[in-house]
């Protein structure tokens, strides 16, 4: 389907209906505050997939071979505003939708999560979103947009499902002050995960909700920035590479993920690193994600 895919996996006699996992590259800016760039993301993304292991070591095993992906080609930036490409989005996806097909997004900026999340939640409702951000991301309107990168937790907050929200640490006092009136947007901050084991009591309130369909935003400036410097808007004091591993860890064991994106990755010149991060970070997500349905019925693909 794309020249460059991911993990440069053998492709042959796949299709979009027979695939496990679709990627979907979207890169798309136009509303980053700081740096622009993230919509060389999916391209930076796919070329260093190339360099990881297919072997995973940590389970033993080699999910490329028990499940399929299929990177499908790039839905093109539509120059007319965010509102514009939400509906490419949402129009360029319907067909998928209707097959319940699982989308893994590539961004581009964190606003492509907006149609993403609203189409999953048309095919189950008791939606649960869980976010990594070290931003807010929930004012009501930025910079002259109400889908700017900065509303877009706000926007999916508007959808009426509960919202985990992980790796907090940059917000204004109007955000500090909608958050504290949301009672469906659970908050853990950084400090908290990193110093007073903040996952502990995500396990415990996510726990309250297993069995209901998951969606994961992972807005890369989660992490933090020694990790990945290269996004769009960077912030100190983010999560390591173990915590993200424990959080899809527990994602998985608790849901099934029904879709998931990964946003904001600016690809720096000189470095690669961040682009490989974010490119072992999909294959640590898929191995996990693989391993927990050969888990659910051993007789698919062992
Ligand atoms: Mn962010």
């Amino acid at each position: 389907m794309r020249s460059l895919n991911f993990l440069g996996l053998d492709e042959t006699g796949l299709s979009p209906e027979t695939a496990d996992v679709l990627i979907q590259p979207i890169p798309y800016d136009s509303t980053t505050s700081f740096q622009p760039g993230t919509r060389f993301g999916p391209e930076a993304i796919l070329q260093a997939s190339h360099q990881v292991e297919l072997w995973d070591e940590e389970l033993g095993w080699e999910p490329m071979s028990c499940g399929t992906c299929l990177t499908l080609s790039d839905i093109p930036r539509n120059h007319h505003g965010p509102e514009m490409m939400i509906g490419d989005i949402k129009a360029h996806l319907q067909s998928y939708r209707d097959q319940k097909k699982m989308i893994l997004a590539l961004g581009g900026e964190h606003t492509i999560s907006i149609p993403l999340v609203q189409g999953v939640k048309q095919n189950y409702p008791d939606l649960v979103v869980l976010v990594l951000d070290a931003h807010a991301d929930l004012r009501e309107s930025w910079e002259g947009s109400s889908f700017s990168h900065a509303c877009t937790l706000r926007r999916i907050a508007e959808l009426d499902c509960p919202i985990f929200h992980l790796g907090l640490r940059s917000l204004s006092k109007e955000e500090q002050k909608f958050l504290s009136d949301q009672p469906q947007i659970h908050s853990y901050s950084s400090q908290e995960i990193l110093f007073h084991n903040g996952l502990d009591r995500f396990r415990d309130d996510l726990s309250a909700m297993a069995g209901r369909n998951l969606y994961l935003s992972l807005d890369i400036d989660a992490l933090d920035p020694s990790l990945v410097p290269g996004t769009g808007t960077p912030e100190p004091g983010g999560l390591a590479w173990h915590h993200l591993l424990e959080i899809f860890k527990m994602v998985v064991a608790l849901g099934p993920v029904r879709g998931a994106d990964i946003c904001e990755l600016l690809p720096l010149p000189g470095s690669r690193l961040s682009e490989f991060v974010v490119a072992k970070s999909m294959f640590k997500f898929l191995s996990y994600l693989f391993f927990q349905l050969r888990k659910e019925n051993p007789y698919v693909r062992t």
